[in-house]
């Protein structure tokens, strides 16, 4: 064990009566989103002994760092959410159609609260290094606190869009002003009022905050690299009887979500969009637009696959921009060309594209005048003009998918590096197990649908999974569960055959790496869809955990024998 000072918060004995510091965990979870609670709310079901490090100092995830101006969610509240307790969905209330971070963070410490979780939670903690322990059979956990702990299981639940990208523009460091991340936003908030600001990036997080930010700021100056689509959230007050009909009917409609492409319970018109006359097409995509969301994707059941039917709800959506944007040059400026609609993530806002016409906004176009440094008072692009700026805000985005991952310092097997294993694009049986790495769990990991889905829905169903497989080890006194290659391959090969069906290989998105540069260009989630890929799961679990390998030992420790 290590002689470096521990986590002064585990040294008490645990539930199980063992010293956190020396015993050996059944399990240790990183992360406390909603991948994290979940999973631990239901290893402590099989009575395992489990310990969650959380870099925060509080629960949440994605929702406790995402605190810009305007985050919110573009799933509906009704349905992200947890399905695991009746009660709790029955309970909880949400206020708006679509739910913002505050209230968000507010469900997920109530969450944490409800299922009293939060005692075996090390927050303010980051691990640094997770190695497998040949002998021993073991992952050996080390933290940041100097925390060094052996465990059977070691469940990575870190979140896909949680390692923020900061941009390498020269001079950045010089600013003079303010700079923040929006994805490391300050948790007592940024006052702008009387402030020059410059946001550089325009994906969803810019999206939702610029309008936010230019409702105070003195002025706002927009670095747009690529222009996106988004569509208007009709946001409102959630609607009594809306709320009463989902509760009404809840298990089912959860049900029902599960088996949809993405997750989401909504209505996916089973037309191609050139199987219709003009006329209908339009008023299809008109009534999608009018009520918001990213359903307006749903309009056709060709968008993803068909170039001319995705150009016509392309071509739809640049000119809804042009009949918002006052200024032609600007709303011209603004129009996505270069990619098919929805191959970049699909955005969705309150009054983005209406925010180009107030007087105290300019969008900059570094496609034409490139960011050429930040200077101590601004941005300078290559037009030799200096932005002003009294603060910067980046909106620049995730080293998405992997970067979580990696950072975590995993070695498997003979002391393979993920990094190492994943140099050339990560590879992993079912996005839940990479081979070489046994009894290592990635909640929603690349090769799982994941960021192609409701989070909710994904992450539900990898922790029900997981614990699943740890119940039938158990009841079986299996020591390790690890992928093998062959699975592995066949794998990443149907996943790469799925993604290349699709229009989505087409654009440099951050699902395909493309926002990092050096970082292999891999079409990360699995798009075959999420009731597709569940009942590939149960098969695979019901064969007996085909194309695992999974090697006999002795018998789990379950709290009774530990003690
Ligand atoms: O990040 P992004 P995000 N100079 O990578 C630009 C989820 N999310 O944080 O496209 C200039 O999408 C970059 O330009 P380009 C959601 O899944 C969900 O906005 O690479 N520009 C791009 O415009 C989302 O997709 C919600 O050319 C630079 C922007 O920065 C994901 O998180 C809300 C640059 C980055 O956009 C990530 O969204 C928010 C540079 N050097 C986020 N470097 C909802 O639920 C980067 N850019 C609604």
């Amino acid at each position: 064990m290590s002689e470096m000072q521990p986590n002064a918060e585990a040294v008490a004995n645990d539930r199980h009566g063992r010293d956190p510091e020396t015993a050996t965990l059944d399990a240790v979870v990183v992360g406390a989103g909603f991948a994290g609670l979940y999973m631990l709310h239901r290893l402590r079901g099989l009575d395992l002994s489990v310990r969650v490090f959380e870099a925060g100092e509080g629960v949440g995830g994605t929702w406790y760092w995402n605190r810009y101006p305007g985050a919110r969610c573009d799933v509906e509240s009704m349905q992200y959410s947890y399905s695991f307790s009746e009660e709790l969905q029955r309970e909880w209330r949400w206020s708006e159609r679509f739910s913002g971070q505050p209230e968000i963070l507010r469900y997920a410490n109530h969450v944490a609260d409800r299922f009293d979780l939060r005692r075996d939670i090390r927050f303010e903690t980051r691990v640094t290094a997770v190695t497998w322990d040949e002998t021993a059979e073991l992952w050996t956990v080390e933290t940041d606190r100097g925390d060094r702990i052996a465990a059977r299981f070691c469940v990575m639940a870190t979140g896909c869009l949680s390692a923020a990208r900061m941009p390498d523009i020269p001079g950045l460091a010089s600013f003079g002003g303010d700079t923040y991340h929006t994805g490391h936003w300050p948790h007592e908030g940024v006052d702008f009022t009387g402030r020059r600001v410059a946001v550089i990036g325009t994906g969803s997080s810019a999206i939702q905050a610029i309008p936010v930010i230019a409702e105070q700021a003195a002025h706002v100056t927009v670095f747009q690299r690529t222009p996106n689509f988004s569509i208007p959230s009709r946001n409102k007050p959630m609607d009594d009887e809306y709320e009463a009909l989902w509760k009404s009917d809840y298990t089912a409609r959860r049900l029902k979500a599960r088996t949809m492409r993405n997750g989401i319970l909504y209505d996916l018109n089973p037309k191609g969009a050139m199987d219709v006359p003009e006329e209908e097409r339009r008023r299809e995509y008109e009534s999608r637009w009018l009520a918001g969301g990213t359903a307006f994707m749903a309009a056709f059941s060709n968008l993803a696959t068909c170039a001319d039917s995705n150009q016509t709800a392309a071509e739809f959506v640049r000119a809804q921009i042009r009949s918002i944007v006052r200024d032609p040059a600007v709303a011209e400026a603004l129009l996505p060309r270069d990619y098919p609609i929805g191959t970049k993530r699909i955005c969705v806002d309150s009054d983005y594209f209406e925010t180009f016409n107030r007087d105290n906004v300019t969008l900059v176009d570094v496609r034409k005048t490139p960011i050429e440094a930040v200077t101590p008072t601004g941005v300078r692009t290559s037009d030799g003009s200096d932005h002003g700026a009294d603060s910067i805000v980046l909106a620049t985005g995730f080293d998405a998918m992997t970067g979580a991952l990696l950072k975590a310092g995993i070695r498997g097997r003979s002391g393979l590096a993920l990094a190492d294993k994943w140099e050339a694009g990560p590879r992993t049986y079912l996005g839940l197990m990479t081979a070489g790495f046994p009894n290592l769990f990635l909640i929603t990991g690349p090769g799982s649908p994941s960021v192609l889905s409701n989070m909710m829905v994904s992450i539900e169903q990898h922790v029900d999974w997981v614990t699943d497989c740890v119940a039938h080890m158990r009841a079986r006194g299996v020591q390790t569960i690890e992928a093998t290659e062959e699975a592995e391959d066949a794998w990443v090969a149907h996943a790469n055959e799925v993604a290349f069906r699709t229009l989505y290989p087409q654009a440099n998105s951050w699902y395909m790496g493309a926002n990092i540069p050096g970082k292999p260009r891999v079409f990360m989630p699995y798009i075959g869809g999420v009731g597709v890929y569940r009942e590939k799961c149960d098969e695979i679990a019901a064969k007996g955990y085909e194309g695992f390998r999974l090697s006999a030992g002795p018998a789990l420790r379950t709290s009774e024998a530990a003690e």
